[in-house]
């Protein structure tokens, strides 16, 4: 007979505006993760490895010009492209942190006003794709945000389009939601993520189902 199917990995997402310290608190959370022997992944999205991903590092490092609803659906093929290889990760007890997903999708692209990529439109192409379990939100005003150094050159890295994302941001939340306060030390953020989850992580492996978005 069949081994027993191991118990699912949690699908553990992170968003908050630039320089709130997710990939720190990816990385960190990882780590311990593993090394409390809970296979875990770090991933990312965009993920600029595929062709899809190359177009749209094209695009960030302004190295290339993009249609705006064309460079939406570029981000969402993106999610697209991983799905398959997301679902049998998590299938087979993998857990993945990653950092940013479809809610970033609807809020930089919302976040540019333009008449036609509404919320609703925004959010279409993403529909059906896997759910997170829990979505951190490190939340951080865009003043503490600057003062940690500044942003980068990439698009988007501006101050003023940086408010407007939070504000779309603040439309998304949803019951998977988890704000923590990112003006805290990175200690005492990590500390709290890893109690968190843990418990996500414990309610997947007791055979939660995986949702869809935006149901
Ligand atoms: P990083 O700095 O995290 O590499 O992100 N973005 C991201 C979008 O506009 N749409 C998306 O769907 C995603 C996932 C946020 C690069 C920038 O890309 C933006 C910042
Ligand atoms: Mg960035």
């Amino acid at each position: 007979t069949a081994a027993p199917a191991p118990p699912r990995g949690a699908f553990l997402v992170f968003e908050g505006a630039d320089r709130a310290g997710k990939s720190t608190q990816c990385g960190l959370l990882v780590e311990h993760l593993k090394a409390q022997g809970v296979p875990a992944e770090l991933w990312r999205f965009p993920d600029r490895t595929t062709a899809i991903g190359k177009m749209i590092d094209a695009y960030l490092t302004s190295q290339a010009e993009i249609d705006d609803a064309a460079v939406h659906l570029l981000f969402s093929a993106n999610r697209w492209e991983k799905s398959q290889e997301l679902q049998r990760k998590l299938a087979a007890g993998t857990t993945l942190v990653v950092d940013r997903y479809a809610y970033s999708g609807v809020a930089f692209t919302a976040a540019k006003a333009k008449p036609g990529l509404d919320r609703q439109w925004c959010q279409a192409p993403d529909a059906g794709l896997p759910a997170p379990d829990a979505v951190f939100f490190l939340s951080l005003s865009t003043e503490a945000a600057a003062a940690r150094g500044g942003y980068g050159e990439e698009r988007y890295e501006k101050a003023d389009f940086q408010k407007k994302v939070l504000e779309q941001f603040q439309s998304l939340r949803g019951p998977a939601w988890r704000m923590v306060d990112a003006s805290q030390s990175v200690e005492a953020i990590q500390q709290q993520l890893r109690e968190a989850a843990g418990a996500v992580v414990a309610r997947c492996a007791r055979g939660a189902p995986l949702g869809r978005l935006w149901e």
